[in-house]
């Protein structure tokens, strides 16, 4: 058995669209994924977030049944727009109410919470009257939202994420116009994003002035990175992976623990990406108290060579790819998930010692890893040897991480439960467990049980 440090922390993850339903329930205002799944074609079979898993009223069984598997901590995330269903002005109560309860009954369960204060439900009036994240003001209404979360539930929520996945709101909100709210543009994602370093920014040092001297506790972000391992030994592929690498995550972790964007986008990119003032840098560089990792694949980065064509990508070579010149391929040897995502447990090892090298050895918690499998419940059960392969292959490769020196703190399974999986929807299952939507109902799946074991073994 390879026994993990003491403390480590092992729980799963959600997101408050993905899991909740209830979208018009008790105050709640409307999120842009509200209204863009209302748009025909955009998401799979139609579905919409409408209901979802319907957590919001199936709370307290959802808790139990972490507790009843020995889970001690759980990321979800806070909709907005319940708490400001306009996104600003008057606090609604029933939402404060329901975050409320949640992390009460999580307490009373002894499941440690971790609040995500963003995942991508932004509230609509945001967006259609002010743009959304291209407006400078949003950072700071985002502040004061943030702001109101520290006040209510400070007092017994120690772990805060201000924002999940800069690069998929940036990407594939603003550039590719697959999620939310849709736009295609090579410049708004540089510009939305500088948005979101802002806000984070302003959030943390609020969190710090104002609740953290007497609350404790601590804040930080989350960024997705998949590893981009060079295609061959030369030097030209060598560059082109960490330049992938650069455009992908260093684009958000340089500003907060470096001050600045990394030099290979400031030269490719002249005036479309923004400058920092020093305002800003004061407030980004140092903002995280532990480094957010989600994690969910790998592939081989090359040198463009736009003769060949460009090669198979399942999401837009990695980003705005023209800007980068990478041109990604993978090995057709691998396995593969229902999202056409490869399992490489060694790309995440690489990942998190090029992480642990580049800054310095942060404390890292990975926030989300996991896969979709085309599961099936069979007799009450659900058998998924491969997921539970996806762990054992993960996890191990973090624990031959930690061994190697990095500051691995912590692992959230994405996710606790089935659920709707953004652009494509309900037939995408990540869950540990099985949710069968006709009904409501949730099984454990095989995985659950051997990741119940991992967690309560401190070792995989
Ligand atoms: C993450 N990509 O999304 C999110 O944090 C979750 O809400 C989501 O369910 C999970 O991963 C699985 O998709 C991502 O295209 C979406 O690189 C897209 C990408 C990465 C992460």
């Amino acid at each position: 058995m390879k026994t993990f440090p003491t403390h480590f922390t092992w729980g799963t993850a959600t997101a408050s669209y993905q899991i909740e339903g209830a979208w018009r329930n008790d105050g709640k205002g409307p999120s842009i994924w509200d209204a863009f799944t209302q748009i025909p074609g955009k998401i799979a079979n139609g579905d919409t977030g409408e209901v979802a898993c319907d957590h919001y009223h199936r709370m307290e069984a959802d808790v139990a049944m972490m507790a009843a598997l020995g889970l001690k901590a759980y990321r979800f995330s806070i909709a907005w727009s319940r708490i400001y269903p306009t996104g600003r002005g008057e606090v609604n109560p029933a939402g404060i109410a329901f975050y409320d309860r949640l992390i009460d009954t999580l307490i009373a369960h002894d499941i440690t919470p971790w609040v995500t204060l963003y995942h991508w439900d932004l509230p609509s009036s945001l967006q259609v009257e002010l743009d959304g994240w291209l407006n400078p003001i949003v950072a700071d209404h985002f502040a004061t939202y943030a702001q109101t979360c520290f006040q209510h539930f400070g007092d017994r929520v120690k772990h805060w994420i201000t924002f999940n996945e800069p690069w998929v709101i940036s990407i594939m909100g603003y550039g590719n116009g697959e999620f939310a709210p849709g736009r295609v543009s090579n410049r708004e994602p540089y510009q939305v994003a500088h948005q979101l370093l802002r806000a984070h920014g302003k959030a943390v040092q609020i969190f710090r002035t104002q609740f953290q001297p007497e609350h404790g506790g601590q804040i930080g972000i989350t960024n997705n990175c998949d590893w981009r391992e060079p295609k061959t030994d030369s030097p030209s592929d060598k560059a082109a992976a960490q330049r992938a690498l650069e455009f992908f995550l260093a684009w958000f972790t340089d500003p907060i623990y470096l001050g600045h964007y990394p030099a290979c986008m400031r030269e490719r990119l002249g005036d479309r990406l923004p400058e920092f003032t020093d305002e800003d840098i004061s407030l980004i560089k140092g903002s995280s108290d532990f480094f957010g990792l989600n994690h969910y694949t790998t592939m081989f980065a090359a040198e463009s060579r736009p003769d060949e064509g460009a090669k198979d990508n399942p999401y837009g070579n990695g980003g705005i790819s023209e800007d980068q010149d990478v041109d990604l391929s993978i090995d057709p040897d691998w396995t593969f998930t229902t999202m056409g995502w490869a399992v490489v447990p060694w790309g995440c090892q690489k990942l998190l010692h090029w992480i642990d090298e580049r800054y310095g050895r942060p404390p890292i918690v990975i926030t989300e890893n996991g896969c979709a499998l085309a599961d099936q419940l069979v007799d009450g059960r659900v058998h998924d040897p491969e997921r539970t392969e996806f762990y054992r292959g993960y996890l191990n490769a973090c624990h031959d991480a930690i061994t190697a020196g990095v500051d691995l703190r912590g692992y959230f399974a994405w996710t606790l439960m089935d659920n709707f999986e953004w652009a494509r929807g309900y037939v995408q299952r990540f869950g540990l467990h099985y949710v069968d939507f006709a009904t409501g109902e949730r099984y454990a799946k095989d995985s659950m049980h051997y990741f119940a074991e991992v967690a309560k073994n401190n070792a995989v």
